[in-house]
């Protein structure tokens, strides 16, 4: 099946008329903790393995869409009109594409990020999560939140875990047209835990994370071990966060990011992210976990760094990083 199908297969008892003027949602950012890194299917975003993530309470994408009486779509970030030519537009047109009907609807959408955008914070996550949301009110819809998240993935492939709070699990499913790669939210809270942001730089990345991850599976030969990385890591975060054990959580985040940065400096031409101050910060971070102060930090496609804590340690992270 390609994107249309899938489409077609979901809405295909659902009346596409808009219902109401113009919708408005939000939905959160997510820091995987173990990462989605590569795909089996690059047209439906369908990953090679599950991931788990957590979200980032109030920070995210807000989305406001409404139908135009036009040819063409408006699309505004952060209030700035943008170019239907921008890399970021055409990504957005093609996914609106797919949403259009018989009536061939134009939207103007406008999209708003509390976090910075391209800077490695998984701003594509909510702002897909966000767009699927507000399509969903827009034509009364109705969908379940499993298949609001099939399509949220066919925009942005960690999209798919941005439509709860708290912890979620992206299952990798086994079936062709990705009708079984969708999110859930675990039924577990953990209010003590906290993610700082360590933003080291807001420039744009050189190389985006969809280039990344496929320059990385099909140049990297350590890659092959990562699936079997990922399923043990699994394993230990969902013991970490059942048991509230934040040594066991904080090691293995820590430890799987590491991994896949390292198939990232093992794909050709090789991949690194680090600019010269995350070094300094890992190191930092490393040598306060050896007095005993308990921190970790995971990392994603770009400079940037997120630390993990416990909210007891907040007054102590604020005085040596902020
Ligand atoms: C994650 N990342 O699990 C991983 C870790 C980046 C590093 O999901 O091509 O923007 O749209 O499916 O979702 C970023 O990749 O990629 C990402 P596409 P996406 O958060």
């Amino acid at each position: 099946m390609n994107r249309s199908e899938v489409v077609n297969e979901i809405l295909k008892k659902k009346c596409s008329a808009v219902m109401t003027d113009s919708a408005t949602t939000f939905a959160p950012s997510n820091i995987a903790l173990v990462k989605y890194w590569g795909k089996r299917n690059a047209e439906l975003n369908l990953p090679m393995t599950s991931s788990l993530s957590i979200s980032l309470d109030g920070k995210g994408t807000q989305t406001t869409i409404q139908i135009l009486d036009s040819h063409q779509d408006q699309i505004f970030l952060n209030n700035d009109a943008l170019s239907n030519e921008s890399l970021f537009a055409k990504r957005l047109i093609s996914f609106l594409d797919l949403f259009r009907s018989q009536k061939n609807y134009h939207f103007k959408i406008q999209t708003e990020n509390n976090i910075p955008t391209g800077a490695g914070l998984a701003s594509s996550a909510s702002g897909f999560a966000s767009i699927i949301l507000a399509l969903n009110e827009l034509f009364d819809w109705q969908l379940s939140k499993k298949e609001l998240s099939i399509l949220a993935r066919m925009g942005s492939g960690s999209a798919c875990r941005s439509l709860w709070s708290g912890f979620v699990k992206w299952n990798r499913g086994e079936r062709e047209d990705g009708m079984d790669s969708y999110a859930e939210k675990l039924p577990y809270e953990w209010p003590e835990l906290r993610i700082g942001l360590l933003i080291i730089s807001e420039k744009e990345k050189s190389i985006g994370s969809r280039e990344a991850m496929n320059r990385t599976v099909s140049t990297s030969k350590i890659y092959q071990k990562w699936p079997q990385q990922v399923a043990q890591d699994l394993k230990k975060i969902e013991q970490a966060i059942r048991e509230k054990d934040f040594e066991l959580l904080g090691e293995t985040a820590e430890a799987n990011a590491i991994a896949m940065h390292a198939t990232m400096h093992d794909a050709f031409p090789p991949i690194h992210y680090d600019l010269p101050e995350t070094l300094q910060l890992k190191n930092k971070i490393w040598k306060l976990r050896q007095k005993g102060f308990p921190i970790y930090f995971t990392q994603d496609a770009g400079p940037n760094l997120k630390l993990l804590f416990l909210q007891s340690q907040t007054e102590a992270i604020k005085k040596q990083f902020y």
